[in-house]
């Protein structure tokens, strides 16, 4: 994808919904590393200098990044008429907030091609907007199978 503008795609966002590298349980991380064209060799993630920014789950199972079906747990949008799409959504579908328990949050962070370092989800001031599902068990964001139909995890739309 491109969140910067570049001439072309060059910027890669990987997900790792079990991830605990916030040292909780499959809190799950995405991760933003940009113009890759310009890489070479082998990149452990486990090393800071080998990404831009990295998202971590707010909390223990909160599965950020899950995208398993449709793949579109995670999207780059342009929500607010930037020259390109520089604003991610991300779902994390296990997420328990309000006291429930798999409601799931989707997220919304703007500008992340002016974003570097790791960036908590549990802290107010890594995103921009969240949503949180309503009701236990709503997986809010998911894009799991459903009587043959694969969810749209998060998507934005034109009216
Ligand atoms: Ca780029
Ligand atoms: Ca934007
Ligand atoms: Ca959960």
């Amino acid at each position: 994808m491109n969140v910067d503008g570049s001439a072309y795609s060059n910027d890669l966002l990987l997900t790792t919904y079990k991830a605990d590298v916030n040292s909780k349980a499959d809190s799950g991380a995405v991760y933003l590393i940009k113009n890759i064209d310009g890489l070479s060799g082998a990149k452990d993630l486990v090393n800071l200098n080998n990404f831009d920014v990295r998202w971590n789950g707010g909390a223990a199972t909160d599965s950020l990044g899950y995208t398993i079906g449709s793949g579109l747990g995670v999207q780059l949008v342009n929500v607010d008429g930037s020259a390109y799409a520089n604003d991610l959504l991300l779902a994390a579908v296990n997420a328990d907030v309000n006291g429930l328990t798999d409601n799931g949050v989707v997220y919304l962070i703007k500008g992340i091609d002016g974003l570097s370092g790791v960036k908590d989800l549990s802290d107010l001031g890594n995103f921009d907007v969240c949503w949180n599902g309503s009701v236990a068990s709503d997986k809010l964001g998911s894009t799991d199978y459903y009587g043959g139909n694969a969810g749209l995890g998060v998507q934005l739309v034109f009216d």
